[in-house]
Order: structure tokens, then C-alpha cells, then sequence
């Protein structure tokens, strides 16, 4: 008789909780182009390089390189003009994949 009163209590507040909000998706584009690196790409947002605005760390599955875009404009409508490869002592970073 326990559960009824827990039930109860978890369906108001399902029933209260709102409904979450989705923007419509799109691509991202740098220089002009679809930023496209084929399967399993994973981009990380943060502001990497401490200017204040959002970049963009892209992890690629294929090759297992890493790339940085640094965001020229501000963090709801990011431009990305360009992207470097990470290295590490000078030497591309590669990750094997599988
Ligand atoms: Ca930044
Ligand atoms: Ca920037």
C-alpha cells in the first residue's frame, strides 16, 4: 500500500514537468563548407583558447586526429573561418580508432 502514495507522487510530477524545448538542427559550416568529417565525428564546446567565446574541439573518428576551430563571432551564431590539427611536442596527435 506503500507504492500508491510514490505513484501518485511520481505521476503529478510527470505531469508537471514541462516539455523539453528543441531548436531545429543544422550544419556547421567553416569557411563556407559543411564541416564534414564522416562518421562518428564529436565535437566538444568550450572556450578553449580563453577569449571568451565558444570553440570548437572535433574529435575524428577516421584518421583519429583532433581539430580546433576557434569561433571568430559570438557563442549563438559561431563563425569558424579556419581549424588547426592538435599536436603534442610538435607531433600530430592520432588516435587509433576501433
Ligand atoms: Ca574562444
Ligand atoms: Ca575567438
Amino acid at each position: 500500500m506503500r507504492l500508491l502514495p510514490i505513484l501518485a507522487v511520481l505521476a503529478a510530477g510527470l505531469c508537471m514537468a514541462q516539455a523539453p524545448a528543441y531548436q531545429s538542427y543544422y550544419y556547421q559550416e567553416c569557411a563556407g563548407t559543411v564541416i564534414d568529417v564522416g562518421y562518428y565525428g564529436a565535437p566538444c564546446i568550450a572556450d578553449w583558447d580563453g577569449d571568451g567565446n565558444k570553440d570548437m574541439i572535433l574529435g575524428i573518428f577516421t584518421g583519429g586526429n583532433i581539430r580546433f576551430y576557434g569561433n571568430e563571432n559570438a557563442n549563438d551564431s559561431p563563425v569558424f573561418n579556419s581549424y588547426s590539427t592538435l599536436k603534442a611536442d610538435g607531433v600530430t596527435i592520432s588516435l587509433p580508432s576501433g
